[in-house]
């Protein structure tokens, strides 16, 4: 799987996206994150990317209030800004649910979606409007259970069961991962892959 990993070249920002008319169209495939503030979004594309600040890491949540655009080579990485941050007005929750809505509203350049969600926790209401707003528009996604390293091995595989059952898809479409110890790193890389090989069939 390292093997894998040495054919990511390094990945490079591109752009941020404070509204739609600056969204970037793109032949490569690409694949959003999303997540709720602070679930690790930006942590888990520093793992990918094996970099520790090509996206930003904030202590305080809600930090990332645009679409940041990252070239992996073969694909492209969309960190969403994260939803669900209580200490916002309510003027700034419209516009990010404006934002999500313009993004995908054009699903077909969407090829994947990680959807992020904190192992330790159950997901939240808001988590659960975000995947029943990819079930309803059809958008392929995979559950990212993040920061795996604060369970024990048992409690993360009960963890990872609970999150299938709540999102109704199978234990095998959530991985959990730690951007401290890269755990869950193969199995990400390896779904990239079928998501990239998936596309090259669709052309
Ligand atoms: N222990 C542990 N901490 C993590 C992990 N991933 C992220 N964190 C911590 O969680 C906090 C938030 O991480 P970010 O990556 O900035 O989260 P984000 O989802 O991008 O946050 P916003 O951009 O504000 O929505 C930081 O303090 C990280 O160090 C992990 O796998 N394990
Ligand atoms: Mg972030």
């Amino acid at each position: 799987m390292e093997k894998l990993l040495a054919k990511l070249p390094n990945a490079e920002f591109i752009t941020s996206a404070a509204n739609k008319s600056q969204f970037i169209k793109s032949d490569k495939p690409i694949i959003a994150v999303c997540g709720k503030s602070n679930v690790g979004k930006s942590s888990f594309i520093n793992m990918l990317a094996n970099r520790k600040k090509l996206a930003k890491v904030s202590k305080e949540p809600g930090r990332t209030r645009l679409v940041n655009y990252f070239d992996f080579g073969k694909f492209i990485l969309a960190d969403l800004p994260g939803y669900g941050f209580a200490r916002v007005s309510k003027a700034e929750k419209l516009k990010w649910a404006r934002l999500l809505d313009d993004f995908f509203a054009d699903k077909d350049s969407i090829a994947h979606v990680f959807a992020l969600a904190d192992i330790r926790h159950d997901p939240t209401s808001d988590d659960k409007q975000m995947v029943e707003y990819l079930y309803y528009y059809l958008v392929p996604f995979t559950v990212i259970a993040t920061k795996a390293d604060k369970l024990s091995k048992a409690q993360q595989s009960k963890s990872v069961t609970n999150i299938a059952a709540i999102y109704k898809c199978g234990k095998d479409d959530v991985i959990a991962t730690s951007a401290e110890t890269r755990q869950g790193l193969d199995r990400v890389i390896e779904k990239i892959e079928t998501i990239l090989q998936l596309g090259e069939e669709d052309a």
